[in-house]
């Protein structure tokens, strides 16, 4: 990684010169498609405790890179020497469109289909384009504008994509509050956005507020999110174990899903919003201002079976230039027998019996158990024999 104490010298800014640059830099922001930015010191101290004790309690499950290294991700200037301050920026992502994506009412629409055995559920965010690559790119085009007004500076972007604790970032300089399901959110946005950051030599003032607690602002006595998580997850307030987490389950994890986690994963094949969903602040959760949140056909609405009909080649047609794509089509499929299996023990649709049998011929030993536990869900032979 660049060190930035071999680029340019910092230049002093005085209050005025800083607030004035922080104010075109929200203006560019905003052009740029992101909904807030802020200005946060590089002093995260206070957050490698909770850090530590994260990975003490083997929370990270298989993520072999959350621990890798230590305490770099709480130390901003040892992850890229000379960086001053990390400018921390929040984007929105429910689809554009009424007919592209989630209606007004879309938390009601999703649970509804939470709760259709034969609907497919994709994490909202992952049903179009690859946050990361939207995100990297806006965040550099932000960094090269701020570089043609004040000249060069040193300077690198991320968005999930090195040791960097972007929650705690985004919440010390006030883009909204750690929930108690552990995400960042907002009381004018809630907690449908992703988060990225510039980190900069640059001492730009800080927007952190000392009366605002970066962590249950405005959670107050609610518990809704711990309550709805399906697997227990939050195990409580701010601590999440990562390995009963579905989004981990179905994305980060590539061995066999836990036995007694599978019939909680219910028919979310990639991610998992439930937490998100209960929350009241998401009410006032916002469109993205830009198309590449957009739902690709047939993300948003998908049956379990049209997906488990995908070979290969249709799952990496399908999945091009998205989130979902990296997980490859093994662990797609793996998703989908677990949710054919609970859709089966459910409905005992003997069309599901017979599509799941149909791909046990060949079958990677990781598949063909799962397949053979999603064909034990329903204790009746009948309906299996009867779809043979
Ligand atoms: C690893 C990871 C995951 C893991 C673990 C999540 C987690 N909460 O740690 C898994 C795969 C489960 C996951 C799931 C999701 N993720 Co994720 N994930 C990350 C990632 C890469 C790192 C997060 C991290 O540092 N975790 C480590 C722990 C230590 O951090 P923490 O929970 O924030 O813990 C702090 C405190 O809570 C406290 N603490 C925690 N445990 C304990 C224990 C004790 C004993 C103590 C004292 C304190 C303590 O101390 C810590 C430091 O302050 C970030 C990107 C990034 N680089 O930051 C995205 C990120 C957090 N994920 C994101 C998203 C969107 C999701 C999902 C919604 C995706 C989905 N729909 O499926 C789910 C939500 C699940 C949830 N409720 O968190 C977004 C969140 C945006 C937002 N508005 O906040 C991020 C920021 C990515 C991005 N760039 O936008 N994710
Ligand atoms: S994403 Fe789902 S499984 Fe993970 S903590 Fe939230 S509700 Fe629980
Ligand atoms: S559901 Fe309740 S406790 Fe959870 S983040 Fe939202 S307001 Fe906070």
């Amino acid at each position: 990684m660049t060190d930035l104490r071999s680029q340019e010298q910092t230049t002093p800014l005085d209050a005025a010169g800083g607030e004035a640059l922080l104010a075109r830099l929200r203006t560019w922001a905003e052009a740029l498609g992101f909904s807030q930015i802020g200005i946060a010191d590089v002093n995260l101290a206070d957050a490698e405790p909770g850090l530590l004790r994260w990975l003490e309690a083997g929370f990270h499950g298989s993520m072999a890179y959350m621990a890798a290294h230590g305490l770099k991700r709480a130390r901003p200037a040892e992850l890229l020497p000379g960086t001053v301050r990390v400018i921390t920026a929040r984007m929105d992502y429910l689809p554009r469109h009424r007919d592209a994506g989630p209606p007004p009412d879309w938390r009601a629409q999703e649970l509804a289909r939470s709760a259709d055995p034969h609907a497919a559920v994709v994490s909202v965010y992952a049903r179009g384009r690859d946050y990361h690559k939207v995100l990297r790119q806006r965040l550099q085009r932000l960094a090269e504008q701020l570089q043609a007004e004040i000249g060069p500076h040193g300077h690198r972007v991320f968005c999930d994509s090195a040791p960097v604790l972007e929650v705690e970032l985004a919440s010390r300089s006030t883009l909204g509050w750690r929930g108690k399901h552990t995400l960042l959110l907002d009381r004018t946005g809630g907690s449908m956005s992703f988060l990225g950051e510039i980190y900069i030599d640059l001492p730009l003032p800080p927007t952190d507020d000392a009366a605002a607690p970066s962590q249950g602002g405005h959670c107050g006595t609610c518990t809704r999110c711990i309550d709805a998580c399906p697997t227990g997850a939050i195990v409580a307030p701010y601590r999440l174990d990562a390995r009963r987490c579905i989004s981990y389950l179905t994305i980060e994890h590539d061995g066999p899903i836990p036995l007694d986690l599978r019939a909680a994963l219910g028919n979310r094949i990639y991610g998992c919003d439930d937490c998100q969903l209960v929350c009241p602040w998401n009410k006032f959760a916002r469109r993205s201002a830009l198309p590449d949140f957009d739902v690709r056909a047939p993300l948003g609405h998908a049956t379990l079976l049209e997906l488990w009909a995908w070979d290969e080649a249709a799952f990496l047609r399908h999945t091009e230039g998205g989130p979902i794509r990296r997980i490859g089509h093994a662990r797609w499929l793996r998703n989908l027998a677990v949710a054919l299996g609970n859709a089966w023990r459910e409905t005992g649709d003997a069309a599901i019996a017979t599509a799941l049998q149909q791909r046990l011929p060949g079958a990677q030993a990781l598949l063909a158990e799962h397949i053979a536990w999603a064909l034990a869900q329903r204790d009746a032979a009948a309906p299996v024999s009867a779809a043979r």
